[in-house]
């Protein structure tokens, strides 16, 4: 059965490949699992048919047949179990590669988080200016230890696996900062992720809606 996801109808990256549907696109990717998109504008993300799916009211959803999830690790998790090429066989090195998930979102990504919540969520607070170095530095301890741990291997933990995934994903949003750029084996990871086929036709499709939604804006 083809799964359905949602992504953004409008998304306010203008399609650079940031908001969490471009994980789940490039996992089906990944598989070679083809797959169905429905486009959500924000008011229907907050509407119950969607909130049926999402109880917080956001994109990405994951519905196949019966199954209905939201949640874009727990997306990639299962499209990962159901499918071979993105978890080791070897028990192992299927449990290494699942914490390299959970270590990309609950360690290297929620310092990372903070920038955007500093910059727009509170940036006409007083305490803007001096928090903004305090969150680069906790970032740049986090990259600081990725980087070792990565030394010159070219993913994690052996292969390219789902945690290489989420971790590149989370990495990406660091570009704009020039964070990234300070740690160039953690830039050329990065790279050697955008540089999979897989993640290009993910890019591609994500780009595809964008751009039609910013001509039909501008059109109107
Ligand atoms: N933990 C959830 C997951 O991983 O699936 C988080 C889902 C989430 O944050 N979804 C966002 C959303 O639906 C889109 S991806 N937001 C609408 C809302 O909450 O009302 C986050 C995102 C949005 C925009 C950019 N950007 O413009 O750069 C980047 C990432």
């Amino acid at each position: 059965m083809t799964p359905t996801i949602t992504a953004f109808a409008a998304s306010p990256d203008g399609g650079m490949g940031l908001s969490r549907d471009t994980r789940v696109r490039w996992a089906l990717e990944e598989v070679g699992q083809p797959y169905d998109v429905r486009l959500v504008s924000f008011r229907e993300m907050k509407e119950p048919a969607h909130l049926a799916l999402h109880p917080f009211g956001q994109i990405p959803t994951y519905e196949e047949g019966g199954l209905a999830l939201f949640e874009s690790a727990s997306i990639v998790f299962h499209i990962a179990e159901r499918h071979r090429g993105l978890l080791p066989e070897d028990p192992n090195a299927r449990a290494r590669a699942i914490t390299w998930m959970f270590a990309a979102l609950s360690t290297v990504e929620p310092p990372i988080l903070e920038i955007g919540t500093a910059k727009f969520g509170e940036g006409d607070k007083p305490w803007r200016d001096a928090r903004m170095p305090l969150i680069f530095d906790r970032i740049r301890g986090r990259l600081a230890q990725l980087a070792a741990r990565l030394g010159e291997a070219e993913w994690l933990d052996g292969a390219f696996s789902a945690g290489d995934l989420m971790m590149v994903h989370v990495l990406q949003r660091l570009k704009p900062s020039g964070l990234l750029a300070e740690f160039p084996s953690l830039a050329a990871y990065v790279a050697r992720g955008e540089a999979r086929p897989a993640f290009k036709r993910a890019f591609a499709a994500q780009l595809a809606v964008a751009e039609a939604s910013q001509k039909a804006a501008a059109a109107a």
